[in-house]
């Protein structure tokens, strides 16, 4: 369960940080206003049970300009304190970053209002790329050099109880 249930501004904002030669702070307006090529509409197209629009990550990077030894991406979720870190290159051309849906930002319940989603992952614990990247309240996208801060859970049982704490 997310340790707030209410919404503050900051969550409706997300930064891209660290490796970067172009540093930004991405709010709901600025989603909205990338071009169109940038934007993919009705994620439930790839997801099935996931609603919403979304803009490429690989749009965003480009905005960001990842400096040349910018190998991983870590995707953070401050809310409850969840991180993902995975290789970039793998990231670029999967990652879509869901911010709205029919009525403005994407609601709580949907993981929003900003979530990571990975165009076709590999099943939990399966690999870098899995469903457990779908980082949820995303508030920060870290590049780096080495690999990050990860909270993914490894074993089977550790699954289970996020899964359980999730429903
Ligand atoms: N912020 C946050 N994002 C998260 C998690 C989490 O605990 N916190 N769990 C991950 C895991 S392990 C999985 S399998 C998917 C589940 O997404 P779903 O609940 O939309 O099916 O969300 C991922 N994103
Ligand atoms: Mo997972």
């Amino acid at each position: 369960m997310p340790t707030r249930t209410t919404l503050v501004d900051s969550d409706y904002v997300l930064t891209i940080a660290g490796a970067v030669a172009n540093p930004l702070a991405l709010d709901f307006a600025a989603f909205e206003a990338m071009p169109n090529e940038a934007k993919v509409t009705d994620v439930s197209r790839f997801r099935a049970g996931r609603s919403g629009d979304a803009v490429l990550l690989d749009a965003v990077l480009a905005r960001a300009e990842p400096a040349p030894d910018a190998n991983y991406a870590t995707l953070h979720a401050d809310r409850d304190d969840f991180h993902v870190s995975v290789p970039l290159a793998d990231l670029r051309s999967e990652g879509l970053i869901v911010y709205r849906d029919a009525s403005g930002p994407l609601s709580l319940d949907q993981g929003g209002p900003i979530r990571f989603l990975i165009r076709n992952p590999a099943a939990c614990n399966t690999g870098e790329l899995d469903e457990c990247a779908n980082v949820k309240y995303l508030s920060c996208i870290e590049l780096t050099t080495r690999k990050g801060r990860d909270t993914r859970p490894t074993t089977e049982a550790d699954h289970a109880g996020l899964h359980a704490k999730e429903s």
